[in-house]
């Protein structure tokens, strides 16, 4: 394991940061009224990279009304093969940037590179593509054959996907003739920056798009505006259901994508090193922070003694250091005050029983960062087994038959994914049908694509995102 964390300084030529960024209000950049700013660090080594300005209720009033202007004098009158051409523009242009756009979000986000660059941003791409081939056939939506939009959509997205939760929720919005008021996570607002220097780029309309920075108090006064006829949500549980509390009798449509406790299920018949594989890039890809990680590995009882040197040789072999090294397979984990809440919750595992292990290795001085951590012996009551840690953690469980290896599946709050390695094929739909997962993975895990729609059962929120699934959302 390479520990050395070595910036790579030519690589960060490819991005031009400014010292400032204002909000995108109306298609043009503008202070916040109470002029205050808050500063984005870069989680790797803790060096400020920009401040970025912080929007109060009467910049999130402005923000609205332009929405609203906009949506109901050009954006909702336009024909959706015409909106369908902003979006082509959008996604071509974000193929255009797509080097500067990988970069800047490995320095703000602290991801590897070489994710940002061959699943984030391309991703982003590929939804501007998808639903920019909607636009013109909502009729086909399956709703009807006029469905109208809802107006205004507030969306408010997490910190670790920051570009590409943006395009899940900007693409299927402007598709379908709503206008937008977006804002960031505190921690990573620095790539829908660049996103709305996009916009303007594409010559989208003034309105169309409002990206306003700042943190939970901004989220919140944007969610709870009266002008808004949307709320789309992608965080935690927690602030997911105080919106839902929050938008309850207002007659605004609620989506809500939330946390996950994804079990990646091996049974003894499974491809054992293709098993290894998906079992480490469902938890360790972008150092967990990922709400649909495999973050519980349910292994068959018969197999667990062959899997687990093989699951940690394939650890050790993990590379953990510069985000911006292409080599880099873990980066650093996003804030120091997500780094505190691993920390905390995998001591409470190792003091409720269970056997922690990482491979041997210095952590860089400054930045932020966890060395990926397995733990065994974990029974079902542990809070490792229970809650989502959104770390480069894995709680790893046993079972003996299928039956239980389902009952340990389901036995969690949260409903959001699910993985099966098995080279049965009538074993792996016995199991899928009876996982309540919004989506169910075999024989691979973290596979994306815009035409497959994602969502959660339980405390994972409701509504679906991405694919024909993803229109139904923003259109009445
Ligand atoms: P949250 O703290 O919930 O933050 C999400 C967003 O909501 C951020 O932009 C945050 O702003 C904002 N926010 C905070 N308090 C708010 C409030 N009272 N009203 C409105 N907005 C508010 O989550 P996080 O720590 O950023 O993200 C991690 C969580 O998101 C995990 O639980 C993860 O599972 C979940 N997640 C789910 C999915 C899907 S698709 N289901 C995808 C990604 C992440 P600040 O950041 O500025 O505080």
């Amino acid at each position: 394991m390479i520990f050395e964390y070595a910036p790579a300084p030519e690589s960060r030529s490819v991005v031009a940061l400014r010292e400032t960024y204002d909000l995108f209000v109306d298609g043009g950049f503008s202070p916040a009224e109470g002029g205050e700013y808050l500063t984005t660090l870069n989680p790797a080594d803790e060096t400020p990279l920009a401040r970025v300005a912080v929007a109060g209720p009467a910049d999130v009033d402005r923000a609205v009304a332009a929405a609203r202007r906009a949506q109901e004098t050009v954006w909702g009158r336009m024909s959706g093969a015409e909106r369908g051409k902003y979006l082509f523009r959008i996604a071509r242009i974000v193929q255009e940037r797509s080097r500067e756009l990988a970069v800047l979000e490995s320095l703000d986000n602290g991801k590897p590179i070489k994710e940002t660059r061959d699943v984030d941003v391309p991703l982003v791409a590929a939804h501007f593509f998808y639903y920019a081939g909607w636009a013109d056939k909502l009729a086909h939506a399956g709703l009807g054959p006029d469905p109208k939009p809802l107006g205004v959509a507030a969306q408010v997205i997490p910190w670790n996907f920051p570009l590409l939760m943006l395009a899940w929720k900007v693409a299927p919005a402007l598709a379908t003739g709503n206008t937008v008021v977006l804002k960031p996570a505190e921690t990573t607002p620095l790539t829908a920056m660049v996103f709305a220097q996009i916009c303007q780029e594409a010559e989208l309309p003034p309105g169309v798009v409002n990206i306003l920075t700042g943190a939970g108090e901004t989220g919140q006064a944007l969610v709870e505006h009266p002008g808004a006829d949307k709320v789309a949500f992608t965080g935690s549980t927690g602030v997911g259901r105080r919106i839902a509390r929050s938008v309850a009798g207002t007659g605004k449509r609620l989506t809500l994508e939330l946390g996950g406790k994804g079990a990646n299920i091996v049974y003894d018949d499974a491809a054992i090193d293709q098993a290894v594989e998906g079992v480490v890039s469902g938890i360790f890809f972008n150092q967990g922070h990922v709400c649909c990680a495999g973050s519980r590995l349910l292994v068959q009882e018969s197999v667990a003694e062959e899997f687990l040197p093989l699951l940690k040789a394939r650890i050790s072999k993990l590379r953990l250091g510069d985000p911006l090294d292409k080599n880099t397979d873990i980066g650093a984990i996003n804030s120091a005050a997500q780094l505190e809440r691993i920390r905390e919750i995998t001591d409470t595992g190792e003091a409720e029983g269970a056997e922690r292990w990482s491979p041997a290795c210095d952590l860089p001085e400054n930045g932020y960062w966890f060395a990926p951590t397995v733990l065994t012996g974990v029974s079902q009551a542990h809070r490792v087994a229970r809650e989502e840690i959104f770390g480069p953690v894995l709680s790893v469980l046993t079972f003996r038959t299928p039956e239980e290896a389902v009952e340990k599946a389901n036995n969690t709050p949260y409903g959001l994914s699910a993985g099966v390695w098995t080279e049965k094929g009538s074993r792996m739909l016995w199991t899928a049908e009876r996982l309540r997962a919004g989506v169910v993975w075999s024989n691979t895990f973290n596979k994306f694509d815009p035409t497959s729609p994602f969502g959660g059962y339980k405390e994972s929120g409701y509504g679906r995102e991405g694919g024909r699934h993803g229109l139904e959302a923003y259109l009445g």
